[in-house]
């Protein structure tokens, strides 16, 4: 008898047992193929103590708050606070878990490095885009984001376009002239772009190839949020990719 098959498109949803669990040869052929994973309770555990350090730190260095207001979120306001490796301990200590680092070397080899982190406080949404202003579109390089709000359905849960990380692709380059403001370009709002809807819990995470096209609806809710950006032992700041054609 054959086994029957899931339809849906599956949120790698792993029970980490140990401190050394990478990812298997199907997830990463999945993220390889996709773009994306979700990482269900990874940081169960340490997500109120990181609460509680995100807090503290956005306290502490008040003036290196950066006070963001771009079209990209609609015109309202987005704290950003650069560097937060350097600024707080407990999410240094985070960048170089092993649980991460498990993850992120089954993608990018035992040698990758971290090129970038930041934390955010989003009283906005964030149209369609991928991350590649100041990142180099031609190296491996990942992406790891978790709130310590839930996003929900149809609200504000992370968006993604399965696939549409193959940058060199037609339809990628299709996505670049036609999602940025597709009120324009298709009469259609940013929720109603094809996509997967990938609802977290606080403690869940997500991880991304940076050229892929996300964006997040805002839903009136708050979200704060920290991310990492990984690149590979070669990977290098590139000059070409602050080209805004792959905002
Ligand atoms: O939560 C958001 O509004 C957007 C997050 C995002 O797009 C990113 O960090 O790259």
């Amino acid at each position: 008898m054959q086994t029957q098959r899931s339809a849906t498109i599956p949120l790698f949803e792993p029970a980490f047992e140990t401190e050394n669990s990478g990812l298997s040869n199907e997830q990463q052929a999945f993220f390889k193929l996709f773009g994306y994973l979700k990482l269900s309770g990874l940081l169960r555990e340490d997500i109120s103590a990181l609460s509680t350090a995100f807090d503290e730190t956005f306290k502490t260095y008040q003036d290196s708050i950066v006070h963001w207001q771009h079209e990209t979120h609609a015109n309202l306001p987005r704290q950003i606070m650069p560097h937060i490796v350097e600024k707080s301990s407990e999410i240094d200590a985070l960048s170089h878990d092993p649980r991460l680092g498990a993850i992120v070397s089954t993608l990018l080899g035992s040698d990758y490095k971290l090129v970038g982190s930041d934390a955010n406080i989003f009283a906005c949404g964030t149209r369609w885009h991928t991350d590649l202003i100041g990142l180099s579109y031609n190296s491996a390089s990942v992406k790891i984001i978790f709130y310590f709000e839930a996003g929900k359905i149809g609200e504000d849960a992370f968006r993604v376009i399965p696939g549409s990380h193959h940058h060199t692709d037609v339809f990628h380059k299709k996505l670049k002239k036609n999602i940025r403001t597709p009120g324009d370009t298709l009469d259609l709002d940013m929720k109603d772009i094809p996509c997967q809807q990938i609802p977290t819990e606080p403690g869940d995470v997500i991880i991304f190839d940076p050229r892929l096209w996300h964006a997040v609806q805002f839903s009136g809710n708050t979200r704060r949020s920290v991310s990492f950006i990984f690149g590979d032992r070669d990977y290098e700041i590139a000059e070409a990719s602050s080209d805004p054609d792959y905002r």
